[in-house]
């Protein structure tokens, strides 16, 4: 008899979920999980300013309508503070502690092919069996931490967006450089200067944002929208992003161009991610987007005072939309404050670090603290730490170039194993907490199926995976995603392969797909 039926790999969103779930199925579950206490992406990510910029409406577990009734966010978007309250308070709500062990990384899971179980190693030496695992840890939780030539001999602090200190930083009246211009120094940045004595801002590339126009909750905000949509969830399940945001059913090619200014202007001050889906075309049409970038760039020489700041911020070198689109809070106008100041990378790059501060071209800017906000080793990193063997060999081995995997569920040659969340599902490009939900909700039926049925291994097909990443291949090339060199590519990585590893086939359509091959006797996977 293995130690757990089954062994789950972090306590975030996806972990606190399954854990409920395999429980309520009567199946022996326990979660290790490497920080020290619930949370993942919103335990990790306490930068100043850290928010997510899905509404809260919509980013919260929808298993439960009296954990959703009794919850009241604040703002229409959750701050990292509210959701790591929330986390936790969901850990206790479910008594979900007694079954997690938390400050434990799991090091290594190895198939046991005589008994058809893994056998999972953590951190402290400890070893448990279990017959399945389960990866709940998040696609953006392998930071990315440059090695800059120098950086060990700097004097100052250096810190990460993505593994900020629990304490508070208190940067008050100190010299402050931000290396990155992504969703978390954008969201960093305004905050870090109203505190710094001096901020400068290291910009590689610029990015699209737009503005969040973030706001407290009207008290009854959400039951009055619950109660005026009441399929809401099943709406947002069934959507292509796993959220209403209002999307517009006309081609933007073709529209007349008053109105089409005129419906930019309306998003643009309603604020939020939502400004994307204006248009059907904006993702897949050049002209198209061209229209939609060129406003944002517009928008952008009208708020920062400085001509020569505004274009250096002016995105060129990707359609909008193709890298993450950024949300922010007063971004653009922090350029405008008299602390702050912009390098242009692509101009002078960094040479190297003193211990003073970092020099470009040929001058050194003195900084006290460094914050890298350089983003993350995405959707494969955070597997990639851990060594995974199948009967065949490893993980890291098989998608040494790219990542292949059936639904992005599981990957043949490793059985018993699900990923929540995994390269080939909507993860990243939808709701994360929607995407979650589904999958955890695929996966507890599947196991329990197996479990009814006595099946003893449970694998997908290679020929089911091969036709899925070639399907999740020809959607993305459908798009305009693959023209930059973007996180969702595996760009962002020195020596990653370039492979577009999200599905971008919407929520919906990936749901129905999912249920179908459930529905179809678990087509595509092989049973002992
Ligand atoms: O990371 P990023 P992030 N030298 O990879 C630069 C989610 N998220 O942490 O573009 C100099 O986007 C890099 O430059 P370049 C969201 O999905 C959500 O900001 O590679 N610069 C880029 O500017 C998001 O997309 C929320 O040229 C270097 C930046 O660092 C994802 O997390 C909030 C460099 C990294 O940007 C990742 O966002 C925060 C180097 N060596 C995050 N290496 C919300 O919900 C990297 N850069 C709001």
């Amino acid at each position: 008899m293995t130690d757990h039926d089954v062994v789950v790999i972090g306590a975030g969103f996806a972990g606190l979920h399954l854990l409920h779930s395999l429980r309520g199925r009567g199946l022996r579950t326990h979660v290790f999980e490497r920080g020290s206490d619930v949370g993942g992406t919103w335990f990790w990510n306490r930068y100043p300013g850290a928010r997510c910029d899905t509404p809260s409406l919509f980013y919260a577990y929808s298993f439960d309508p009296g954990l959703e009734a009794e919850w009241r966010w604040e703002e229409r978007y959750p701050s990292q503070p509210e959701l790591l309250a929330y986390l936790q308070h969901v850990a206790d709500r479910f008594d979900l502690r007694r079954d997690i062990s938390l400050g434990t990384t799991v090091e290594s899971a190895e198939f046991d092919e005589a008994t058809d179980t893994w056998r999972v190693r953590t951190g402290d030496g400890a070893e448990v069996t279990a017959r399945y695992v389960v990866t709940a840890v998040g696609c953006l939780s392998a930071a990315q931490d440059p090695r800059f030539p120098g950086l060990d001999g700097f004097a100052g602090r250096v810190l990460h967006t993505g593994h900020w200190p629990a304490e508070e930083v208190d940067v008050s009246g100190l010299r402050v450089g931000v290396i990155g211009t992504g969703s978390s120094g954008i969201q960093a940045i305004p905050v870090l200067a109203e505190q710094a004595g001096h901020l400068t801002v290291f910009q590689r590339t610029a990015n699209f944002s737009l503005p969040a126009r973030n706001r407290p909750l009207e008290p009854g905000e959400h039951e009055s929208e619950r109660r005026d949509t009441p399929d809401l969830w099943e709406q947002a399940r069934r959507s292509p992003a796993g959220a209403l945001w209002n999307a517009g059913d006309e081609a933007l090619v073709g529209a007349d161009p008053g109105a089409v200014r005129a419906e930019l202007d309306r998003r643009w001050e309603f604020g939020g991610a939502g400004f994307m889906t204006a248009y059907t075309d904006i993702a897949v049409d050049e002209k198209a987007n061209d229209v939609v970038a060129d406003y944002v760039r517009d928008r952008i020489q009208d708020i920062v005072d400085d001509p020569e700041t505004a274009r250096v911020l002016s995105p060129h070198d990707h359609p909008i939309g193709t890298k993450r689109i950024c949300v922010d809070t007063d971004y653009y106008t922090t350029y405008n404050r008299a602390n702050v100041a912009l390098v242009d990378l692509r101009e002078s790059p960094i040479e190297r670090f003193t211990a003073d501060g970092i020099v470009v071209g040929g001058r050194e800017v003195p900084l006290d603290v460094v914050v890298l906000a350089t983003g993350f080793d995405a959707i494969t990193g955070p597997l990639d730490r851990i060594a995974i063997t199948g009967p065949g060999g490893s993980l890291r081995d098989k998608w040494s170039a790219g990542p292949r995997a059936y639904l992005g569920l599981a990957s043949a040659g490793f059985p018993n194993l699900f990923m929540v969340t995994g390269p080939g599902s909507p993860s990243v490009l939808s709701n994360m907490v929607v995407s979650i939900e589904q999958h955890v909700d695929w996966i507890v039926a599947c196991i329990d199926h197996l479990v009814a049925d006595g099946v003893s291994r449970f694998a997908p097909t290679v020929e089911a995976e091969d036709a899925w990443v070639a399907q999740v291949n020809e959607i993305a090339d459908m798009t305009l995603m693959p023209r930059a060199a973007s996180w969702y590519m595996g760009a962002n990585v020195p020596g990653k392969t370039r492979i577009f590893m999200p599905f971008a086939g919407g929520v919906g359509a990936y749901r129905e797909i999912c249920d179908g091959v459930a529905a179809d006797g678990y087509r595509g996977f092989a049973r002992d």
